[in-house]
């Protein structure tokens, strides 16, 4: 019985899809004139909190481009690619880690450092979902005081 309703649950979750980005403070293309001091993202489903990879980066877009969201997506795909896969970026990451203590939350909070400036922010992510599959996804927010 617990066999039947366990593959009955993974074959749920395959169907209503993975643990998606379902929201986030700041909202994705935010822009905002005052930074927040931790980032929280919901996500569709519970992830694996410690299994899962989350960074914030700045995007290097000139001020011209921040009120542009496609332009923002277009500088944000590539960094997104190029640095998620990286270990020991800590000094070019302006996150200071997941604040989150639960094993398992379908939301996570991510610190950030002090004083950024302003700019364009990319806040990334590879989560394990608990059932099994990982999603990889950003957003982009601005912060213009
Ligand atoms: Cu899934």
């Amino acid at each position: 019985m617990t066999r039947v309703f366990f593959t009955c649950t993974v074959l749920l979750g395959m169907v209503l899809a993975h643990a998606e980005y379902h929201s986030s403070t700041p909202a994705a293309n935010a822009t905002l004139k005052i930074l927040p001091s931790v980032i929280t993202i919901n996500f569709s489903e519970a992830i694996e909190v410690r299994l899962s990879t989350f960074k914030v980066y700045p995007l290097n877009a000139p001020q011209e481009a921040w009120s542009s969201s496609t332009r923002l997506h277009q500088l944000a795909q590539p960094l997104v690619r190029q640095v998620l896969p990286l270990r020991n970026d800590a000094a070019r990451r302006v996150d200071a880690g997941v604040t989150t203590a639960a094993r398992t939350s379908k939301t996570v909070a991510l610190a950030l450092k002090p004083n950024l400036p302003p700019g364009a922010y990319v806040v990334m992510w590879k989560n394990l979902g608990v059932d099994g599959h990982s999603v990889t996804d950003y957003f982009v927010f601005v912060y213009r005081p």
